[in-house]
């Protein structure tokens, strides 16, 4: 196996969590390369289920893990999530995990901005995980941020924190708002420092290495395709690059050490938040698959919007992240259905489109373009090879490559590990 980057080629949610599981085992090293705890990895293992956010999932399976200078740390939460796997017998000692020296900080003040913002939208609201993500990568371009690097010197750490404080000072200064106090952030941080730092490396030197050892490297990526600042349902995305284009500029290697690009997706289609949606279900048929798929958000617990699968989405995902091959996951939640369809196209004002368009308000009022297929009462739940899968759900995948123009490489039939096809 050379190196692979797993991204999702949805809205997140995809099962990316249990897939890199799946191929950490042929890795050596994983690595996040943007994101921050917004992102809610499912893992279950032996029937113990492990809910990780901003630790690489290979970190379950005690393979070295990686957190690349595109993803932004909240120090608190790394510190809460270790401590948690800690209580579930995963010791996560820095041998094991390495944070980018230069990877900037998720503060509290973002966390507020964040959520205050969201507050004061009203129906403009993004419907974001509240947890800073956005703030924090504005501050991370507007070269005012906080790096772990920073936290190992006091002096540069207070001359930071003044830069910081002059901008969101002067902006809740004019809106009457109280002033954030930088005595009180330097004391957090200087709290937390010992702490963090024993885990702060030189991710890319460290990924160098590995590359002349012939190490196997494994990219993680979280949220998916469609979240993508650039490529996706703008502005109802993260704040980050969500495509494997990051995954060299997130972690410190060349596109060219990227590899294979492995697309999640799932067989139909679920959203956590506002924005467009075309092939959203509002009918029985969607609350059974949410019921079914148990979709509810990792970190948050919200409730995921659902709907058919969307293969032009899935298709524009394939092209912008140079996706090489889908693993196709829950395919076991449409069992039973009669019929399904699959979204192949929109119409908007009388005209037929093949692609999902970038303005807003287009967005909104696509309207899909059915193909309806027959359904399948057999349980594909934990089959494991192809010859087990009944030949209507055999149909609707290679229909689905079809349309997505990539082939299914993997497919998963439970959240569990060995319960996975690779498909010839
Ligand atoms: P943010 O917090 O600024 O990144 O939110 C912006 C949008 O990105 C969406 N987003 C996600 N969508 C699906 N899954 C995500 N991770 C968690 C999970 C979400 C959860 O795996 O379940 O627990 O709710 C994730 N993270 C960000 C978000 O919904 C906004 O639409
Ligand atoms: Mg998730």
């Amino acid at each position: 196996m050379a190196n692979v980057a797993v991204v999702g080629a949805q809205w997140g949610d995809e099962g990316k969590g249990k897939v890199v599981d799946w191929l950490s085992e042929r890795a050596d090293v994983v690595v996040r390369f943007q994101g921050g705890h917004n992102a809610g990895h499912t893992l279950v293992i032996n029937g113990t289920t492990y809910k990780l956010s901003l630790l690489p999932s290979g970190v379950v399976r005690g393979k070295l893990s990686l957190i690349g200078n595109g993803v932004v740390v909240d120090p608190w939460a790394l510190l809460d999530e270790i401590d948690r796997l800690g209580a579930q017998g995963i010791a996560v000692t820095p041998d094991l995990l390495k944070v980018a020296e230069n990877a900037c900080l998720i503060l509290p003040l973002h966390a507020q901005i964040d959520r205050a913002r969201e507050e004061a939208s009203g129906a403009a609201k993004i419907g974001t995980t509240g947890r800073g993500i956005g703030p924090a990568y504005e501050d991370r371009v507007g070269r005012r941020a906080i790096r772990v690097c920073d936290l190992a010197h006091r002096p540069t750490l207070e001359a930071r924190i003044e830069v910081l404080l002059r901008h969101h000072n002067a902006l809740l200064r004019g809106l009457g708002a109280a002033e954030i106090d930088g005595q009180g952030l330097l004391d957090q941080l200087l709290a937390v420092a010992p702490r963090i730092l024993p885990y702060a490396d030189v991710v890319w030197r460290r990924l160098d290495e590995l590359r002349h050892t012939r190490k196997r490297i494994l990219f993680e990526g979280a949220q998916g395709a469609m979240l993508d600042v650039d490529h996706g349902t703008y502005p109802f995305v993260t704040s980050s690059s969500t495509v494997s284009g990051n995954a060299g500029t997130g972690s410190g290697v060349g596109p060219g050490q990227v590899g294979y690009v492995l697309g999640i997706c799932k067989a139909y289609t679920t959203r956590v938040g506002a924005g467009p949606f075309p092939t959203e279900l509002f009918d029985s048929i969607g609350e059974r698959i949410g019921d079914r798929g148990r979709e509810f958000g990792t970190v948050t617990g919200r409730r995921r919007r659902c709907g058919w699968f969307d293969a032009v989405m899935v298709r524009q995902a394939v092209k912008v992240g140079g996706i090489n091959g889908i693993a196709l996951t829950k395919l076991d939640v449409l069992d039973g259905l009669e019929t399904l369809k699959i979204g192949i196209g929109y119409r908007l004002d009388g005209e037929e489109l093949s692609h999902l368009p970038a303005a807003i308000d287009a967005q909104a009022r696509v309207e899909p373009i059915y193909e309806t297929l027959p359904g399948w009462s057999e349980s594909t739940n934990g089959a494991r090879s192809w010859k087990d899968l009944p030949a209507a759900a055999i149909k609707y995948i290679r229909r689905i490559e079809e349309l997505i123009e990539a082939p299914v490489a993997l497919l998963s039939t439970s959240p569990e590990r060995e319960d996975t096809i690779l498909v010839q």
